[in-house]
């Protein structure tokens, strides 16, 4: 079912029934599109704000991207029609809206590239979609050949639905004058102030043709006709009727009649994008409509996602890993580092999460996003909750909810850039009136006052948890998470301080942590695990009396890594996530699920049971887990949770995820005991902070390449049941070659030379390093 070519690179799927949600993404700086195998897609652009140019039939509410959409026929894709005028069959690539069971089928992710072979009717029909580096438009070739060794007569009509527009005005035409289909409409609005900001918005949608085409229609509903979207009515008739849409849905339709002798083939090429006016739609077709323009595009679009090939590359027993660690991760972090999930407000733990990726592929990058997000730290020490990257923008949706976590995240990116570059000067940089190190610090001291009186962290509405939303709404509930997490943030800050000689520092925040971790484990010590909270009314849960929500992972993994847990803790913790929230898909993020509204817990009760919080695979919080695994040298179960993460290798998991393994995605469903049908079915979300997390703990857990104020430290953690492992990874300029082989005993070379502590130190960039590793 699933075929990898060019050293993993690319991946086929060869049906377009047995994953039908499955797809592939591309992006680049100003849009995303995904699109599934069988030809449904859902794009978005930044104008700066997200939209669309191609829309569902109807009104679409604004948001964010869901997980696990529907598809519908009348669902915005991409299709083209083709249709054997001496029979009269039909079929349409890639799959929908006809669904013929088509000979064959093969569906290409690229890195660069999406594309489809679709052998029927003696015909194949390949196609393929690619984006430029910094324009909003779709670039689609289409090739036809005729297989079937005699004369052929066949109409090819590309349907490019573009939907609802909008309910003031929207109309579509044939332009003879730019060569194509040209929708416009005007953006709904009704405060007069909103005119004049939307004046910039490019309200026309345009699908370009190279070639003229032999008819067109521009209506939807007269393409449809009677027929449906399986055998629409306008192919009945020898030619499209040419039609237009005035207040009416548009579409584009173009038909090509053509006469194929045996053997022969035709190329078609298309632009399908968004416009302010008729002269950006000359330009864009100037720019790109021809062999040469899609050629140039293509090779800028492949300098482009190469230069977030990343740091690593790898060679193990488990070639699937090695895949997926050496092209899809890093171009994952990748995406979420340099568009930021195309949000002109990401979250402040997603923004720095996110640029915390980017310290193993572009470290300037983070730099800069630590000094940005600083720059809006608030006057007493606290962070907003989300960060305005874009001249103008505001706080939208879940950030316009207090949460209290997202000072967490500065020490913990700080760390991750400090381990690839120790570039100690960042502290003393000036951020308006503070230093970075003095805004570290207010950053910690509001983490450290900002709790109760027992001395556990305020949750407001809500933690790294967005939906936990009434568990102190009232004010007084605190989280177990934040509690512990904070201890941690203020540890790594320590730690740094240490390391860049600020000792006072270092000792104050060494203390605080203590404060907290000691709260911890007089308050919310369960007996074998660490609570989750206590609501406003003074009810501790996540513990063994709840039979919903019982066990949740977050404390755990971060009592782990922020050192709340004695050795005895630590052995309790991991054998009950062990026994009750291991899963063939990965480790839950709670179980069992909430089976209903807790209304002292909130929102992500309400989820359905097994889907996204509510007790899922949640990959980012099993990618907190990992990392701490890895932080205490557990690489077995380390590597089990991370192998989890990705999907397949055998057609059984892949179908029951649904997913190919070309990113990650922010969950896999959970309820395993309740619901086993739907377990491990994949989001098809790929935002997710779990790439950044996946892609360190590869680097610096499995691998043990890792970063220190000194030089690299190498300490590799294979799973038992592998004897060796090579990588290549770039830092500091420099290039190491580690070989790690298992012979029973421990030690590490340097270029032939031994180094006792693993502490490669004084390393010169363009230097070639040996490392020869053994383990035990
Ligand atoms: O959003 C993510 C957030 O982007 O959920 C994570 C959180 O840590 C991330 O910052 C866990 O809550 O119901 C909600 O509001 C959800 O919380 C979603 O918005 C969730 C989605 O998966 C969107 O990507």
């Amino acid at each position: 079912m699933l075929h990898h070519f060019d050293d993993g690179s690319r991946c086929e799927l060869s049906s377009p029934t047995a994953m039908p949600q499955a797809g592939g993404f591309l992006w680049n700086r100003r849009m995303m599109i995904q699109v599934t195998c069988r030809g449904y897609a859902t794009a978005q652009f930044m104008q700066p704000e997200p939209a669309k140019y191609a829309h569902a039939p109807n009104l679409e509410a604004k948001t964010f991207m869901q997980p696990e959409q529907a598809y519908y026929a009348h669902h915005p894709g991409r299709f083209v029609y083709v249709k054997d005028e001496d029979s009269g069959k039909l079929f349409s690539v890639p799959y929908e809206p006809v669904r013929a069971p088509v000979d064959a089928f093969r569906f290409t992710v690229g890195k660069h590239e999406l594309g489809w072979t679709v052998e029927h009717l003696g015909l194949r029909v390949e196609m393929s979609l690619s984006l430029p580096t910094d324009d909003v438009v779709e670039l689609w070739e289409l090739r036809v050949t005729n297989l079937s060794g005699r004369a052929r007569r066949i109409s090819v009509v590309p349907y490019f639905p573009i939907g609802y527009m909008s309910w003031m005005n929207q109309s579509a035409e044939w332009r003879a004058d730019l060569g194509g289909i040209v929708a416009s409409s005007v953006t709904p609005y009704q405060k007069v102030a909103d005119h004049f900001k939307n004046l910039h918005l490019k309200d026309k949608t345009y699908f370009l043709c190279e070639r003229m085409p032999d008819a067109w229609e521009a209506r939807q509903a007269a393409f449809e006709g009677e027929g449906g979207l399986h055998a629409p009515s306008a192919l009945q008739a020898e030619q499209l009727a040419g039609g237009d849409a005035r207040y009416e849905t548009p579409a584009a339709c173009v038909q090509y009649r053509l006469s194929l002798e045996p053997g022969d083939g035709k190329t078609l090429r298309f632009l399908f994008g968004p416009a302010l006016d008729d002269a950006e739609i000359a330009r864009t077709r100037q720019t790109y409509l021809g062999k040469a323009g899609f050629a140039a595009a293509r090779a800028a679009y492949a300098d482009y996602i190469d230069r977030g090939r990343g740091c690593l590359r790898i060679q193990t027993p488990d070639p699937d890993l090695d895949r997926f660690v050496n092209h899809w991760l890093p171009r994952q972090v990748f995406y979420h580092g340099d568009v930021n999930r195309l949000s002109t407000d990401p979250q402040t733990r997603n923004y720095l999460q996110d640029n915390l990726g980017m310290a193993y592929i572009a470290p300037a990058v983070t730099r800069s996003a630590l000094l940005l997000a600083l720059s809006q730290q608030h006057a007493n020490g606290s962070m907003p909750d989300g960060i305005l990257i874009v001249e103008g923008a505001e706080l939208k949706y879940i950030n316009q909810v207090p949460h209290t976590d997202h000072c967490v995240w500065l020490p913990v990116c700080l760390q991750a850039y400090l381990d690839e570059t120790a570039d100690y000067a960042l502290l003393s940089e000036q951020v308006g009136e503070l230093s970075v190190a003095e805004r570290l610090d207010a950053a910690m001291a509001w983490l450290h006052q900002d709790r109760d009186a027992r001395g556990l962290s305020f949750i407001a509405q809500g933690d790294w948890c967005d939906p936990m939303n009434m568990v102190g709404y009232k004010g007084r509930g605190v989280s177990g998470w934040l509690t512990v997490a904070a201890a941690y943030a203020m540890k790594l800050w320590a730690g740094i301080c240490a390391d860049a000689g600020r000792t006072d520092a270092a000792t104050r925040w060494r203390a605080a942590a203590r404060d907290l971790n000691d709260a911890a484990n007089q308050h919310l010590w369960d007996g074998d695990w660490f609570a989750r909270g206590i609501t406003d009314d003074g009810v501790v849960f996540g513990v063994k009396a709840d039979t919903a929500g019982r066990i949740y992972l977050n404390p755990q993994s971060w009592a782990l890594l922020g050192g709340a847990a004695s050795d005895e803790q630590r052995r309790k913790m991991l054998a009950a996530i062990d026994a009750q929230l291991e899963t063939p898909h990965g480790v839950a993020m709670f179980n069992p699920p909430y089976p209903g509204m807790r209304d002292d817990v909130g929102r992500v009760t309400q989820k359905h049971p097994g889907s996204a919080e509510n007790g899922a695979v949640y990959n980012h919080a099993a990618a907190f887990y990992i990392h701490a695994l890895y932080d205490i040298g557990d690489a077995d179960r380390a590597y089990s949770a991370l192998r989890r993460m990705i999907p397949g290798p055998d057609d059984a998991d892949l179908l029951q995820r649904g997913q190919l393994p070309v990113f990650i995605p922010n969950y896999y469903r959970g309820a395993h005991q309740q619901y086993p049908r739907t377990a491990g079915r994949s989001s098809q979300l790929f935002n997710t902070g779990t790439a950044a997390w996946a892609y360190r703990s590869v680097i610096e857990g499995l691998c043990g390449l890792r970063g220190h104020a000194e030089g690299l430290l190498v300490k590799p953690q294979l799973p038992s049941g592998w004897s060796h492992l090579n990588a290549e990874r770039e830092f500091r300029g420099a290039r190491f070659h580690l070989n790690v082989r298992r012979t029973g005993t421990a030690k590490v070379l340097l270029n032939g030379q031994p180094l006792p502590d693993g502490l490669v130190r004084r390393i010169e960039a363009g230097r070639e390093y040996r490392l020869e590793v053994e383990i035990a």
